[in-house]
């Protein structure tokens, strides 16, 4: 390890420490930090006065991506970075540590007296988790011009406040969301560090620190929205009964069964909101949230296909309707081979996929792209538990420094 152990070993801990007071979900434990949030404002200011100690160029993109510049913005950009933003409750890892990892390998590199051939920059991306709007990877997305800025400007948050009127509330001008392609054109090469969000490190290598990532399995966001009759719950009998919940219950039943029948496939329902959600109420609709993840776009169409085959006959069953909306899908994603031998050349450590989407799985079929995984003890993410020892983060932290020198040498 190269890595001055001593001052960065300091310097992470201290830096993790102001990062993890912002954001605490009180009451469902972790934390909540979801677009132009109050948590996820102070985070944004956080990341521009952690760029600007640094002496980096700071600029935030027309889709509110925040961009840290080591040399002026231009081509041949070798880019960095990861997300800040979580899932409601989250965990403190995901995101954050592939951000901190970048401000820091920053400092690594300047330790060891590199002079980058060409511009660094440390990116976060907007709205990685969905948590508020429902889009995974919105500020990615745009960029890429994958997500239709209209579209995502009619987003509502679960208040129904529009994404619009929530940018402007922070200052945002939605009216700019759009395609970037020039930006994207500047970036040489993505390689995007972050926390391993499972247990598949420890079985291949227990050994191992870090990984490197292979690919990233197809999975997508389907919105179910069930309707009946809403009703009182003491005065109406079941003969007469449209109960939405039923059929919704039944589906996130049919979900666990149907894996079974279909290889490599996890499909979870998280998210399941009864309209008007009053417990002495007959529900009028129930909104659920299929995540689906298959490897293999045609085998995630074909659960998803299943589930929603098996939603409709219950939905009948009860007399209510179904309407199924897809909100989001990425196909499998192969991240760079040569990239990743490049990393591999360097680092020789394991290569692992993930069943976890990253903004790096959305610019990967548009420039070449790499990630790097730190070990997660409890294997579990999107929850408290999530968790990185300080050792494996600044272990970490030195492969990226090794990797960005190496790419711009
Ligand atoms: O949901 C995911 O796969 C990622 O953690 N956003
Ligand atoms: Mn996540
Ligand atoms: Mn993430
Ligand atoms: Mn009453």
């Amino acid at each position: 390890m190269k890595i001055a152990a001593g001052s960065q070993n300091s310097r992470f801990t201290s830096t993790w420490s102001d990062l993890a007071a912002i954001g605490r979900d009180q009451t469902r434990g972790g934390y909540s930090r979801h677009l132009f949030d109050d948590a996820e404002m102070a985070l944004r200011s956080w990341f521009v006065e952690q760029a600007q100690r640094r002496g980096l160029e700071v600029e935030t993109d027309r889709n509110s991506n925040v961009w840290a510049w080591w040399g002026s913005p231009g081509p041949g950009a070798v880019v960095t970075g990861s997300h800040l933003d979580s899932v409601p409750g989250g965990g403190a890892f995901d995101g954050p540590l592939g951000v901190v990892s970048s401000l820091m390998a920053v400092d690594e590199l300047r330790l060891r007296g590199h002079v980058p051939t060409k511009p660094i920059a440390v990116v976060c991306f907007a709205e990685e988790e969905g948590g508020r709007f429902g889009l995974p990877c919105l500020g990615s997305r745009l960029m890429a011009g994958i997500s239709d800025a209209d579209h995502v400007r009619r987003l509502r948050d679960p208040n129904g406040i529009s994404l619009a009127d929530a940018a402007r509330r922070v200052g945002i001008d939605p009216a700019e969301f759009g395609p970037d392609p020039v930006r994207l054109a500047m970036i040489d090469s993505f390689v995007e560090l972050h926390v391993e969000q499972g247990r598949l490190l420890q079985q291949v290598d227990p050994q191992a620190a870090i990984a490197v990532g292979s690919q990233i399995v197809a999975h997508g966001r389907w919105r179910f929205t069930f309707t009946g009759t809403g009703n009182h719950a003491g005065t109406t009998v079941p003969a007469d009964r449209k109960d939405p919940m039923l059929p919704a219950a039944a589906t996130v039943l049919a979900t666990r069964r149907l894996l079974a029948e279909h290889a490599g496939a996890v499909a979870t329902v998280g998210r399941l909101v009864p309209v008007p959600g009053g417990s002495n109420v007959i529900a009028s609709s129930v909104d659920l949230w299929l995540d689906a993840r298959v490897p293999g776009a045609a085998a995630t169409a074909a659960l998803v296909d299943a589930i929603v085959a098996a939603a409709r006959i219950e939905a009948e069953l009860e007399g209510c309707s179904l309407v199924v909306r897809r909100e989001s899908f990425s196909d499998d994603v192969i991240f760079d081979p040569a990239l990743g031998l490049e990393l591999n050349g360097v680092l020789k450590v394991p290569t692992i996929t993930t069943g976890a989407g990253h903004d790096a799985g959305v610019l990967a079929p548009f420039l070449p792209t790499a990630m790097l995984f730190v070990r997660n003890p409890t294997g579990i993410s999107h929850s408290p538990a999530e968790h990185a020892e300080t050792a494996d983060a600044l272990v970490g932290i030195d492969a990226l420094a090794d990797v960005l020198a190496k790419l711009t040498r």
